[in-house]
């Protein structure tokens, strides 16, 4: 199988995030697509390619162009604004409730981008876990251009091809980034996929958190389905969206899907759930699957609450490829370092065909753990 990799995910090198107002060390660090793709390339069964440019056009078929011109000059609008900062995080956010009872068009003309640094990020940004630092605007941009390639392969005929996009995409919504996300990869890709063949899409969201960004860029859209399986938000992150009575509206009332799951979930429990969300896609016309691959679903995975296993990684891999679509698979989130190589080799070797082989060197536990 090819990989699409580039080594500008490089310069997006946060070291810390916040989590409620506390800094701590960043989760989403470069470390991860390092060790994804060192570990793939060991395995000798993938090919390392690197990605072709495809410039803003299919961005901005996705995301507001303000929210892209904010992203492009943030870091030296922090600059000249002389706001010593290592990263640029909001200080404000619009919450809604500050203008209720407002008009909309009373709303529409107060809540306007404002200039201060911390107010931007406030006006675009969802929440606190995703700095920007200097290199973050070229390593969103090439982790687009990895998910546009892996499009690319598939729509020459290749049956799945892989994107190794970091930052990740899934929480980005139109107007809004956050949740480690800048653009979100996997909805440009749909749309794109969309653009070329005049197909339905369908996207399978097996990250450990709801794809909020997904599920508000297609929401209405009668020629995507969105399919989720993710942590319950009354537990955990985006905590406002990902509930199973959210099913789209207008045209695109009853292609959105979610399978929000409880805290601690076991293999059993994540394998049923995968079997309701691939039915719900075997149901839909297109050739191609786009897939929102997480691995925060991993037992040890410092910020989620399931419990799965490498082999089960190998056996979604297996059971996604059954649906005998094509796949655009692009890499979202997954946090236990030591063992995002081994899972994505496991998923990516099951939808091959390929046996597990697990590689017992790698030296991490299975034992699943509750994180807080
Ligand atoms: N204690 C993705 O997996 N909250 N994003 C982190 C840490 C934000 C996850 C809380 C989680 C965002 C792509
Ligand atoms: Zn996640």
């Amino acid at each position: 199988m090819k990989v699409v990799y580039s080594a500008a995910h490089l310069g997006h090198d946060i070291t810390t995030e916040t989590y409620m107002g506390v800094p701590i060390p960043a989760n989403e660090v470069a470390e991860r697509a390092e060790k994804i793709r060192s570990t793939l390339e060991s395995d000798g069964g993938f090919q390392i390619v690197p990605p072709t440019e495809h410039g803003e056009g299919p961005i901005t078929a996705v995301h507001d162009p303000g929210m892209v011109r904010f992203l492009e000059g943030a870091w030296s609008d922090l600059r000249a604004q002389s706001i010593e900062r290592s990263f640029l995080s909001a200080d404000t956010y619009p919450n809604r409730a500050m203008f209720e009872g407002m008009s909309d068009a009373a709303v529409s003309a107060f809540a306007r981008e404002p200039v201060h640094a911390g107010g931007r990020a406030g006006f675009w940004g969802l929440d606190s876990a995703a700095p920007l630092v200097a290199g973050t605007y070229i390593a969103a941009r090439s982790a687009v251009d990895v998910a546009l390639t892996a499009m690319d392969l598939v729509l020459d005929g290749a049956p799945a091809v892989y994107g190794l996009c970091r930052p990740p995409g899934h929480h980005a919504a139109r107007s809004l980034y956050g949740g480690y996300c800048f653009f979100n990869n996997a909805a440009i890709a749909a749309e794109a996929i969309i653009r070329a063949t005049g197909e339905h899409v369908a996207i399978l969201d097996v990250d450990y958190h709801h794809g909020n960004g997904s599920q508000q860029i297609f929401w209405r859209r009668a020629d995507v389905r969105y399919v989720s399986i993710h942590a319950d938000p009354d537990h955990d992150y985006p905590y406002f969206l990902g509930r199973s009575d959210e099913r789209g509206e207008g045209p695109g009332a009853g292609e959105n899907l979610n399978i929000p799951l409880r805290p601690g979930t076991t293999n059993a429990e994540y394998l049923a759930a995968t079997d309701r969300a691939l039915e719900a896609i075997a149901e839909t016309s297109g050739s191609i699957v786009v897939v929102s691959l997480g691995f925060d679903t991993y037992g040890l995975d410092p910020i989620g609450t399931f419990g799965l296993t490498t082999d089960v990684y190998h056996e979604i891999g297996r059971r996604t490829a059954s649906l005998g679509r094509r796949l655009v698979i692009l890499q979202e989130g997954g946090y236990h370092r030591p063992s995002l190589g081994e899972n994505a080799r496991a998923w990516l070797r099951g939808v091959e065909g390929r046996p597990f082989d697990p590689q017992p060197a790698a030296g991490f536990g299975e034992r699943g753990v509750v994180a807080g």
